[in-house]
């Protein structure tokens, strides 16, 4: 079971953040609670001491530097500097890795958006991508688990119109997976996507895909949820739906955790997000093969949100300043 370390302190907001462990019940088949980070970031000291502590993050992401624009800006040639950087602080942390990602619509080098191929060469091209980032992560000290490939599906359930569906059909989702497969035979495969989190056309295409791979033979262990919340709209049907998931016979995990909100955050608001990160995070506990939950970074200060949504943001547990907040409670009263 989990184990909750309190120390007493006048300094309860800092020390609260570097007291309590945050370890998912074993006992449960829960393997880890991690974080995304990204290289920029890594020259914040006190960010990195945070990020460091494996009793917080037993595990951790590259939020931008295995992807295809980092690891093969020029065909053919693959360069893992950065990444690399990511993988050698988990293994000093005595953290888990996990892969992030092998083949996605963006963040593509304009070789591949721009390129004109034939479906063998664009067969070629993915296996090559994929086996070569995935071989280089192999049997590193700790286990490796790689997101391939991710969003998949527009909204409705139908298949994205990227380069590679354009090319290939859903064929190159086999083609991806066998190819990573063949790298690594230990690494746990993940199709990795957001609205599947409820119930509804894309979680259903999901489960038809997961469910036609397996028929296949194509290898495939688990489903991403990645898990990008809007405070108070949480999907009542996250639970049900993750149960729902893995009776297809694949682990679950939660990939990308934040819930946002509209800024400024206000008491009532972040109140309400606490119950949020509690109600994702119980829903995982509740479910036997939901392995672990990823929060898409842990600080404010770095988060993709206001970049992305404008006028929104203050969507991750801790603070601008690296202070917890309610929602970060609501973590610890879930595990
Ligand atoms: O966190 C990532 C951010 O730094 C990038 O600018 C962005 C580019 O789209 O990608 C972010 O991460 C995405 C993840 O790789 C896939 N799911 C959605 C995430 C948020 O966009």
């Amino acid at each position: 079971m989990m184990r909750l370390t309190f120390v007493s302190t006048l300094f309860a907001s800092f020390l609260l953040a570097h007291a309590v462990v945050v370890e998912p019940p074993k006992s449960l088949g829960k393997l880890y609670f991690g974080t995304a980070t990204d290289n920029p970031e890594l020259t914040d000291t006190a960010y990195v001491a945070i990020l460091s502590q494996n009793t917080m993050f037993g595990q951790i992401t590259a939020a931008n530097s295995m992807k295809w624009d980092a690891t093969e800006p020029e065909q053919g040639v693959l360069t893992f500097t950065q990444g690399d950087q990511i993988a050698n602080l988990a293994h000093g942390n005595g953290q888990l890795l996990r892969g992030h990602n092998c083949v996605w619509h963006q963040q593509l080098p304009s070789w591949v958006t721009s390129g004109t191929f034939t479906s063998a060469q664009l067969t070629s091209i993915l296996q090559k991508h994929c086996g070569t980032l995935i071989g280089h992560y192999k049997g590193q000290i700790l286990p490796v688990v790689h997101s391939v490939p991710v969003e998949p599906f527009n909204d409705d359930g139908t298949f994205g119109a990227d380069v590679f569906f354009n090319v290939l059909g859903q064929n190159y989702i086999s083609i991806t997976l066998n190819a990573a497969k063949a790298a690594d035979p230990n690494t746990k495969l993940y199709i990795n996507d957001f609205n599947i989190e409820g119930s509804g056309a894309k979680a259903t295409a999901m489960m038809n895909l997961v469910r036609s791979l397996k028929s296949q033979g194509t290898p495939v262990d688990g489903i991403g949820l990645q898990c990008h919340f809007i405070v108070g709209e949480v999907p009542t049907t996250l639970q049900s739906n993750m149960a729902a998931f893995t009776a297809l016979g694949v682990e679950v995990a939660i990939t990308e955790l934040d819930v946002r909100m509209t800024l400024p955050s206000t008491t009532a608001l972040l109140a309400q997000q606490e119950r949020d990160y509690q109600t994702v995070v119980t829903a995982c506990r509740n479910t036997a093969r939901c392995v672990g939950i990823t929060l898409w970074d842990f600080t404010d200060k770095f988060s993709w949100v206001p970049g992305a949504f404008s006028g929104q943001g203050a969507a991750c547990p801790w603070d601008q300043n690296l202070v917890t907040k309610p929602a970060f409670q609501g973590i610890v009263n879930a595990l």
